[in-house]
């Protein structure tokens, strides 16, 4: 899609391992924006229903299904891209989105399972030069507060094993330029935080900041 000045919608994006709270803080941040005149929709990946990537992906989280780990890593990829043109009309439309999980996710979950060949570099690949976020929220919490949170669900990578393999790919990812929330703090605290970030930046791109492209 042709890159397009004028005003526009953030993309504000949360990741973190599972478990770190962002389905709540989405939820909250997309409301609290609502609340304030902002247009917003919020979104996740992988969609698992409205794309043809996302029910294979289900089936693969879900244990019903096995994959060649550099093919699903390549459907996760795939998912955003099918999505991709979504997104722009979405922000160019004025509506500001607030997602929960993108590339960084597709990347750390991948190279948490420390493939021989499947290193960071090889995970970014394709995901490279699809519409970047205007914030990434990243929220953190360490391995003994992880821990101590109540158990997973079933899904395939919901392990605490696997988990701590993740946070630590998570923290070769982290950009100057993320917002790195405590996620062990109260609900309130980091919503607060989280928020008065989120109002500037859906300022800047109402202003026409342009949008960028992961990973440049
Ligand atoms: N996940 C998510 C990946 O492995 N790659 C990706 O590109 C994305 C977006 O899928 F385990 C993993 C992360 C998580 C699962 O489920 C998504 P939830 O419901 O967001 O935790
Ligand atoms: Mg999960």
């Amino acid at each position: 899609m042709q890159q397009q000045q004028g005003p526009r919608g953030a993309f504000i994006l949360f990741e973190g391992v599972d478990r770190c709270g962002k389905s709540t803080q989405t939820s909250l941040l997309a409301k609290a924006l609502q609340s304030k005149g902002v247009a917003v929709e919020s979104w996740n990946f992988p969609d698992r229903k409205n794309t043809v990537t996302g029910h294979a992906i289900n089936e693969y989280l879900a244990g019903k299904q096995d994959h060649n780990d550099r093919a699903i890593h390549l459907l996760f990829s795939a998912n955003r891209w099918e999505k991709s043109d979504a997104l722009l009309r979405a922000l160019h439309s004025g509506t500001s989105l607030v997602v929960d999980r993108y590339a960084y996710s597709g990347v750390a979950y991948s190279a948490a399972k420390a493939l021989p060949g499947m290193d960071a570099a090889w995970c970014k690949a394709p995901d490279a030069g699809l519409p970047a976020p205007d914030l990434v929220v990243y929220l953190e919490l360490d391995n003994a507060a992880a821990a101590a949170r109540a158990g997973f669900g079933g899904e395939r990578y919901e392990k605490a094993e696997f988990q701590d393999r993740v946070r630590a790919a998570f923290q070769q990812l982290k950009e100057p330029s993320w917002l790195v929330v405590d996620a062990s703090q109260s609900v309130e605290q980091i919503h607060e935080q989280i928020l008065a970030e989120a109002l500037q930046v859906v300022r800047r791109c109402k202003e026409g900041q342009p949008i960028q492209q992961l990973w440049g």
